[in-house]
């Protein structure tokens, strides 16, 4: 069997940075893949995510700090342009339990941020009506990061830097110790660092480890509205990707891209779905979503046709806490987790990977990992976006 100074299973753009940070640091790597590159199947398909540096909690700011810059060595490195910058706006009651919260933690961390007040909005913000009682404000730092152009990009650059890439390859088994082996139908591969992102698919490989995280698989309707006036909502027109927290139509939140990818038609989606079984994705019909997003859209953005032109689909991940899980595996110390990314995990793609790069050499790892320990299920929970 072939032999690795880590083995990374899962492409999706955590295991992909995480595989690239590897190279970069001259380990033979090897980033296994079960489905053919590139697919629509995972958590990191699409053409778009919101980047911002809008949390409620000051650490999530601080590594977003970090992220941008990873971002941009990326583009740098590549010669590729992977993010536009738009503005993220947030809205939410302004005496609700979110506002208020996203609003103070920005402005301690000093993030450039421009309050709206409501006799000025719909100067800035056309074709948006705000809603009664809420607050409203722009993360200018936010934009939109073109993903599946990211995630290409990435994979080039790691195999650019010595990496493998094995794709078409389903793991059928692993076998832990101080040099792991890993199976799939074509080989058997062995490594003295194992990495585990395989979003969605997570607990059915550690149960060869005999672990299993308390992790929820949600399918997101990703929704594009067709806009009445071809334009109105144009990333062209700087129109901002938003976040609308405590909408009146549900308990959840809704967010939006400004159109560009698809010309003529904004993405509008509601940040929970339904339980799914990522094997079965398309068995979980469910469009209850749907209908709060079209009475959303009839009351909030009347340019907008409030029926959906385009459902796509994408996978979520959750922890109880909607915290990610960025750990070594609790009983064997040379396998590294990165999971539970909870729907809001791709922006920090570039952090996410060198934390894991960190973990599985055995480094102090940058950042504080306290709220994405595992040990934490046995605890109490909380949940952020
Ligand atoms: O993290 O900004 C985000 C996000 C938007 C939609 C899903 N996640």
């Amino acid at each position: 069997s072939q032999e690795y100074d880590c083995i990374v299973i899962g492409a999706g753009i955590q295991g992909s940075c995480t595989a690239y940070y590897l190279a970069k640091n001259n380990q033979k790597t090897l980033l296994l893949e079960q489905f053919v590159l590139p697919h629509a199947r995972g958590s990191s398909h699409g053409q778009t995510r919101i980047i911002r540096k809008a949390y409620d909690e000051d650490y999530y700011v601080r590594m977003m700090d970090e992220s941008y810059g990873l971002w941009a060595e990326l583009e740098k490195e590549a010669g590729v342009k992977l993010h536009s910058r738009t503005g993220l706006l947030m809205l939410g009651p302004e005496n609700g339990r979110d506002y208020p919260r996203y609003k103070q933690t920005l402005q301690r961390s000093r993030v450039p941020t421009v309050l709206l007040r409501r006799e000025e909005f719909s100067q800035h913000i056309p074709n948006f009506n705000l809603t009664d009682g809420d607050g409203a404000l722009v993360d200018t730092t936010a934009g939109v990061l073109y993903a599946d152009k990211a995630l290409r990009t990435i994979q080039r650059l790691f195999q650019l830097r010595g990496g493998e890439i094995k794709d078409g390859q389903k793991v059928s088994d692993i076998s832990p110790g101080p040099v792991a082996t890993v199976t799939t139908a074509t080989g058997a591969y062995r490594t003295k660092s194992l990495v585990i992102t395989a979003g969605p698919w997570v607990n059915s490989l550690l149960a060869y480890t005999g672990l299993g995280l308390p992790l929820k698989v949600e399918k997101i309707n990703v929704c594009y509205w067709r806009e009445k006036v071809p334009g109105s909502y144009s990333i062209h027109k700087r129109f901002p990707c938003f976040i609308q927290v405590e909408p009146l139509e549900s308990k959840h939140h809704i967010y939006g891209l400004p159109s560009n990818e698809y010309p003529g038609l904004m993405k509008v989606c509601y940040h929970v779905g339904k339980d799914a079984d990522p094997d079965e994705r398309d068995r979980q019909t469910d469009r209850s979503d749907i209908e709060i997003l079209q009475r959303y859209i009839s009351r909030c953005m009347p340019g907008l046709v409030p029926v959906p032109a385009v459902v796509e689909s994408c996978l979520y991940t959750t922890t109880p806490d909607t915290h990610f899980v960025l750990d070594r595996h609790p009983t064997h110390s040379n396998i590294v987790i990165g999971a539970g990314f909870s729907g809001h995990g791709f922006k920090f793609g570039p952090l996410v990977g060198k934390i894991l790069y960190e973990l599985s050499t055995g480094q102090v790892p940058s950042h504080d990992l306290t709220p994405f320990k595992i040990s934490r299920f046995q605890g109490p929970s909380k949940s952020a976006l």
